[in-house]
């Protein structure tokens, strides 16, 4: 299937820098060929007999490969001088610049970090680009990283649609379908793409990784989609260097697992030998294009020069091996290419080899002078856009009055002129308003269309809006989110539904590494605006298990950049999704939305049939701003109780009997914005409390309740008495041992007798 491989080279035996080997390798098997050289072929003519690759697009793409050969022998060594902070290379996978030759700048990119071909190739689809000094600016973290703006080594780019990525291996997989699918989907609501309607998605990685569970998601989801006839227009290209690190990928293990495949459409092709595998790209990429099903190429590469500057193959690997590999250096066959069919001669492949070899290092010296990032809040600076003025206006607009009116179906069915309802309504009315107010807005997850979800939030939304806009996805949380970021990548408004909070933890990566740190990694050019609701938090009474129940939200706190909000009440429920939808838009926020399960029907406060837990529905242009908290007894300084979620209802209860008990006048505190804590809020309702009691469902270690005592104590309160009623550091038992590891009313008044005395 492949072609065959450069004759080896005569093999230096010694020798422990490989890069300066593979370097000096290329030197002399090209002064050293004694080839025949045919007649040069004209620019559109196969480079070489029965080639699909023309001589210009040869000649290109070597000199493609030829950039990214430099900047890895650059970064090699300028490391040790500390001019350069990254060697992770791409050497041996050069010919991945096929890909992008035979595809658009447009066509969305999510790359191996070994992508310096396609790169270089992708650059030229746009005039006045250089490959050269932007990649140098991101070896060298600096602040002038067009990419990252200095905070990562990333293959990224705006202008060329390469959204940057780490190095989280198969992280980036399930965005790919994402961003696939909503190419596809958005057309069908009439949302206009900010790429070609028949643009595909494109992701790389590595052999070893497409054993990920990350990767092996992605494949299944677009095969589950294609096997249904639905467009996935992905493109996912298997880098094969037969290793992972230090492991061996057995042989033939990528073709045995992947060639069959139902509704995997397969693909191989020699990366290490642009005549013979050009063709084969572009037919792969033509696939998917044409035929919009997801599409998997095989491409052949080798890694050379370890897995980055700090593997010394040497230590575990025979030199035997090393310089077999070595011989299979997709630049001596490029070379040979070049040669054999006369387009250059070996002083004009030398001198290109060298012409290029001082363009890199003269980048890298360039981009070493240039500022790098010396102040916290320059590295901080587009982690978490918040623009106050903008996001209240947005989360007030009611200027989508006809629409609302046909969604709720008349004026005397608007939500504000019904009675006051429970949480579980009013979360359902606030996003039947949302989606009339965001044409953009999907909402998807986990049985959430005809049944509406488990606690029927979502009921009616799918008839009211389409099943374009409200769908069932399948049984996989990772999906769920990959989908949300490819969507928001193509500028629509996703709420992902994550069933219930542990089951936010199998995906949690795909907020943690992925969405949350896109603006980041991007420098604020690229944003997956979401909110992500969830169904969360213990107290169910008959409806047990730790999953369902589950307490702690540590994983979400510890997440840079995320908004986390949780209402108690169905009023705050409304204008908080409000500000959260504001937030996606106008700053480009990931938000969480935790939905206090236990809460979602609670109607009475005090006694059976109060009422006392039911709310009117805030009318359009009502809205609650990031970090208000909500205060009940305003005035009491007595005691002073900060809480949230379950906490809420359950500290006005327990506040009753305090009152009786010891006579004091109580606030309760209802934080309601748990991401970022707001600590001057939090400060400024413990000013001239007597008593502090801070009630947090959460678990004892990380919760919350850690996060309000260090704003107090960093406040300067240390000297007032404090309590805290907490969660036990345990798991959430079945039946009514549930109720032992979660916070009551009687330990709320437990604390205050211990504070009283
Ligand atoms: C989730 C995750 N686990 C582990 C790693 C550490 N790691 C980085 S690269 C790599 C090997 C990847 O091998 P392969 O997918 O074959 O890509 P290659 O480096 O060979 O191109 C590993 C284990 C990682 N980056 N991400
Ligand atoms: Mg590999």
């Amino acid at each position: 299937m492949f072609a065959a491989v450069p004759t080896p080279i005569p093999a230096r035996m010694k020798g422990l820098n490989r890069a300066e080997i593979c370097d000096i390798n290329f030197r002399e098997f090209v002064l050293g060929w004694d080839g025949r050289a045919g007649q040069a072929p004209a620019a559109a003519e196969p480079v070489l007999e029965g080639s699909a690759l023309d001589a210009r697009g040869f000649r290109e793409l070597f000199e493609s490969q030829l950039v990214s050969r430099h900047l890895d022998l650059m970064a090699r060594v300028l490391r040790v001088q500390n001019k350069v902070f990254y060697t992770i290379g791409s050497s041996g996978h050069e010919g991945n610049a096929m890909v992008a030759r035979a595809s658009r700048h447009t066509d969305p990119a999510f790359l191996h970090y070994r992508s310096g071909g396609f790169m270089a190739e992708r650059f030229r689809k746009l005039p006045g680009m250089d490959p050269v000094m932007d990649s140098a600016l991101s070896f060298a973290a600096s602040k002038d990283d067009p990419a990252s703006g200095g905070r990562h080594k990333v293959w990224g780019s705006k202008p060329l649609w390469v959204l940057p990525q780490t190095s989280t291996i198969a992280s980036h997989l399930p965005k790919a379908f994402g961003t696939a699918v909503a190419i596809e989907q958005a057309r069908r609501i009439g949302h206009a793409l900010p790429v070609p309607d028949d643009s595909i998605a494109i992701c790389s990685f590595g052999d070893a990784s497409s054993n990920h569970a990350t990767a092996q998601t992605a494949f299944n989801v677009a095969a589950w989609t294609a096997y249904q006839k639905l467009p996935a227009p992905v493109l996912f290209v298997c880098e094969d260097n037969g290793i992972g690190i230090s492991v061996k990928t057995p042989d033939g293990w990528i073709a045995r697992n992947f060639s069959q495949r139902p509704d995997l459409d397969y693909f191989a092709a020699d990366g290490l030998d642009l005549a013979g595998g050009y063709g084969d790209v572009q037919r792969a990429v033509e696939h998917c294009r044409r035929t919009r099903r997801p599409t998997f190429l095989h491409l052949r590469t080798t890694r050379i020069m370890g897995h980055a500057g700090t593997d010394f193959e040497i230590e575990w690997r025979s030199i035997e091996e090393l310089c077999a590999v070595e011989a299979t250096d997709p630049l001596l066959r490029s070379a040979v290419i070049a040669l054999e069919s006369g387009l250059m001669s070996k002083d004009e492949v030398i001198d290109l080899y060298e012409a290029t070899r001082a363009k890199c290092f003269a980048a890298a010296e360039d981009a070493d002078r240039r500022p790098r990032l010396e102040l916290l809040e320059d590295v901080m600076a587009p982690l978490a856009p918040y623009t106050p003025g903008a996001v209240a206006a947005e989360a007030a607009r009611a200027d989508y009055g006809s629409r609302r009116l046909e969604a709720f179906g008349g004026e005397a069915k608007l939500p504000e002129r019904q009675p006051p309802r429970h949480l579980a309504i009013q979360i359902n009315q606030a996003l039947h308003d949302l989606f009339a107010k965001y044409p953009e807005a999907l909402l998807f997850g986990e049985d959430v269309a005809q049944k509406g979800g488990v606690y029927t939030v979502t009921k009616g939304l799918q008839k009211a809006f389409g099943a374009r806009r409200v769908f069932n996805t399948l049984l996989d949380e990772t999906v769920i989110l990959g989908l949300a970021q490819g969507y928001a990548n193509m500028g629509l408004l996703p709420m992902p539904e994550i069933q219930y909070l542990a089951y936010f933890h199998n995906a949690c990566d795909q907020i943690r590494g992925e969405a949350a740190s896109l603006q980041f990694f991007s420098n604020g050019q690229y944003r997956n605006p979401m909110v992500m609701r969830i169904a969360s938090l213990g107290y169910q009474r008959g409806f047990g298990g730790h999953f369902h129940n589950d307490n702690s939200i540590t994983a979400l706190r510890d997440i840079p950049g995320l908004v986390v909000g949780c209402p108690s009440r169905g009023d705050d429920a409304v204008t908080m999704l409000r500000t959260l939808m504001a937030l996606a838009k106008v700053d480009g926020r990931v938000c969480a939305f935790l939905e206090p399960i236990a809460l979602y029907m609670a109607k009475d406060l005090h006694e059976p049939g109060d009422g006392g837990w039911l709310t009117e529905f805030p009318a359009p242009g009502e809205a609650m701003a990031l970090g208000e908290g909500r205060v009940y007894g305003q005035g009491g300084d007595d005691l002073v109780v900060f809480t949230f979620g379950n906490g809420v209802p359950m500290s006005l209860r327990a506040a009753r009997t305090i009152e009786a008990k010891h006579g004091w006048s109580v606030r309760v505190v209802d934080l309601r914005w748990l991401v970022p804590l707001n600590d001057a809020f939090i400060r400024e309702q413990a000013a001239g409390a007597k008593r502090i009691l801070v009630v947090d469902e959460g678990r004892r270690s990380a919760g919350v309740g850690e996060g309000i005592i260090t704003a107090l104590v960093e406040g300067g309160l240390a000297g007032v008495p404090l309590q805290r009623v907490v969660g036990a550091d345990t798991f959430t038992p079945l039946a009514g041992a549930a109720f032992l590891v979660i916070p009551s009313e009687e330990q709320i008044v437990a604390a205050a007798d211990r504070l009283a005395a």
